[in-house]
């Protein structure tokens, strides 16, 4: 039943998990650089809302893993009905189910997936199913036999298959349920659209059998000439020499790994720092002896200084904008390249140097592409709103998801910033839960700073008070505010002042108005460009009196599905505070915010 799978889950997340769990720490580092067999392209598809192909008829497991057997009909007389045939409908892989199909486009529940592969094996070589993400739980089959399972719609995840994929064809079923649940991560309740499926790349990653399985490098803390990190070796030689090089800088550390493959380096290097204005990035190889991974890495460090945060050692104000992670025009979630570089393309001709990726952490090609654009990043995890802070599952299901956005981009120079929670209410249980968040993060990475989009409250009629108590665990105080917008009329901005308890930065992050491209009135008409840019108008005066904000992100750069919103003719379940609509239009609040934005890097 469902109910035992996901208690399951809380027991193996709390005893740190087990083999029938998808690997979730130490994944395989840098997948897009290995040699894979890719998985994507059409899948067959069968769509499940009882889950019939999972559960028999008193909701007990089938015994044979049911459509994920994967079994054909035996013969004329096998009325075997759980099978996928030639005629079975498709999906594309990678790509949510609600945008492939009209008759998606609301749904919520179970859709089976099924393809084949042929490989032929290679000795000494192991084989790693891996998954860019699936929303919400996957549980994975391969050859008809169960590989496990995985809870989390937005990090990667993997299977060791070296034994179990055979010569010639093999079948991965995988069933994906995207159901909401109250004590899960998000919550039922969020302001986007749940999009289903196998959202991102799916490969059969190839990896010599001792293999670099994760590597960290970056400037040392505070230093801006010197390298520092550590690599991982996973496979039976352990005790390795490993060599990390920056060839363009003829820099390089050779380290020897230990017992566990674990060795840490720093080493001099004479590299330009990375930063908006100039992201430059090095290959960086990672040599050991029995394999070896390369990528594009940029250096720069980050760290506050009382109430400024310092990139590179200088003062920095972030010019920034929220953005989910669905890709305009085609509609949908971004899985490509191609999305990436529209929407940061986007935003940084909007004057943004810096982009919060809500609210969720997004596909890998985000945050290489804002590497390779120059664009800071907040990247954060679905704790949203009103999560089950007491609950043991949902905390170790949040960390886990934490970890594992981490691991993935811990070596993306634009990453600056984890965020642990949007919007969450007041409450000893919730600080306790981020609370513990916060310092596993620190634990996972130094060099970052630590944030969380708080909400607002307001100490006397015009006065915006930063204490929530979350904020001692941070480094950088995150605060949502809608003046002019939920809270008054845009004139409101003009009398309001904040103060803060905390001599740390404060970013607003977020900020906005709602209104559809091409509906027009009046300053004082809701939900017309007009009031939306007046909101905008009467934001930035207010923010400039904050001698403690250091950086913004207006909500949002594009309209975005949203189930929440469902106002005829002017929303039709979409959130349209963007300053894109989802065509692409810019509205007129953009060029208001374009503008000052474009001030504020011209130094004025
Ligand atoms: C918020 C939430 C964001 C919503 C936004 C809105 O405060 O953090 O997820 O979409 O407001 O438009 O109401």
């Amino acid at each position: 039943m469902r109910e035992s799978v996901r208690t399951t889950l809380a027991a193996v997340l709390l005893a740190g998990g087990i083999a029938c769990y998808a690997q979730q720490g130490g994944l395989v580092q840098n997948a897009s650089a290995r040699q894979s067999l890719s998985l994507n392209g059409p899948w067959k598809i069968i769509v499940d809302p009882y889950e019939a192909g999972y559960y028999d008829f008193h909701q007990h497991p089938i015994p044979d893993g049911g459509l994920g057997a994967n079994r054909v009909p035996a013969g004329k007389s096998d009325k075997l009905e759980l099978t996928f045939l030639p005629e079975s409908a498709t999906l594309q892989v990678p790509g949510d189910w609600n945008t492939q199909k009209p008759e998606f486009l609301w749904y919520e529940g179970t859709i089976w997936y099924q393809r084949e592969f042929q490989y032929a094996k290679r000795p000494g070589r192991r084989l790693f199913l891996w998954f860019g993400a699936a929303n919400y739980q996957a549980i994975v089959f391969l050859n008809g036999k169960k590989l496990g399972q995985h809870e989390g719609g937005f990090t990667p995840f993997e299977f060791e298959v070296t034994g179990a994929v055979r010569d010639g064809v093999n079948a991965v079923v995988v069933k994906v349920d995207d159901q909401r649940h109250p004590d899960a991560v998000p919550p039922n309740m969020t302001d986007w659209w749940n999009y289903g499926g196998l959202t991102r790349d799916v490969k059969l990653i190839d990896v010599p059998e001792t293999f670099v399985q994760d590597y960290f490098v970056q400037f040392e803390k505070g230093s801006l000439n010197r390298v520092a990190g550590w690599v991982r070796l996973d496979g039976a030689r352990k005790r390795q020499r490993v060599v990390i090089r920056i060839p363009e800088s003829s820099a390089s550390a050779t380290v020897e790994t230990d017992d566990s493959g674990y060795a840490r380096f720093a080493f001099d290097a004479n590299v330009i720092p990375w930063s908006p204005e100039n992201p430059k990035l090095y290959d960086v190889r990672v040599e050991a002896e029995t394999d070896s991974v390369e990528e594009r890495i940029g250096f720069r460090t980050i760290e506050t200084k009382g109430q400024k945060i310092l990139l590179n050692g200088k003062p920095v104000f972030l010019r920034g904008v929220s953005i989910h992670a669905e890709a305009p025009i085609r509609a949908g979630r971004v899985f490509s390249e191609g999305d990436a570089t529209v929407l940061l393309t986007w935003a940084k001709e909007m004057g943004c140097n810096f982009v919060r990726l809500a609210h969720y952490p997004h596909d890998e090609a985000m945050t290489r592409t804002a590497d390779r654009l120059g664009l800071l990043v907040w990247s954060e995890v679905p704790v949203y709103w009103a999560v089950q802070w007491e609950n043991p599952v949902a905390y170790a299901n949040a960390e886990q998801q934490l970890a594992t956005m981490i691991e993935r981009d811990h070596n993306r120079a634009s990453v600056i910033f984890w965020s642990m929670a949007n919007e969450t209410p007041l409450g000893d249980a919730r600080t306790r839960f981020l609370a513990s968040l916060a310092a596993k993060a620190r634990s996972l990475d130094s060099t970052r700073l630590i944030t969380a989009a708080t909400l607002t409250h307001y100490s006397d009629p015009s006065t915006i008070a930063i204490d929530d108590p979350l904020g001692q665990y941070l480094d950088v105080i995150g605060c949502n505010e809608y003046i002019g917008w939920y809270d008054g009329a845009p004139t409101k901005a003009d009398h309001v002042n904040f103060t803060t308890v905390y001599d740390k930065p404060m970013a607003i992050s977020e900020f906005g108005a709602e209104a559809p491209y091409g509906r027009h009135g009046d300053d004082d008409t809701v939900w017309t460009e007009e009031f939306q840019a007046n909101v905008y108008r009467h934001q930035i005066p207010m923010l400039q009196r904050i001698p403690f904000l250091q950086g913004m992100t207006a909500w949002i750069l594009v309209d975005f599905r949203c189930p929440r919103r469902p106002l005829a003719g002017i929303q039709d379940y979409y959130n349209r505070k963007g300053l894109f609509s989802d065509r692409g239009q810019k509205k007129q609040a953009y060029y208001v915010l374009r503008d000052y934005y474009r001030s504020l890097a011209a130094g004025k």
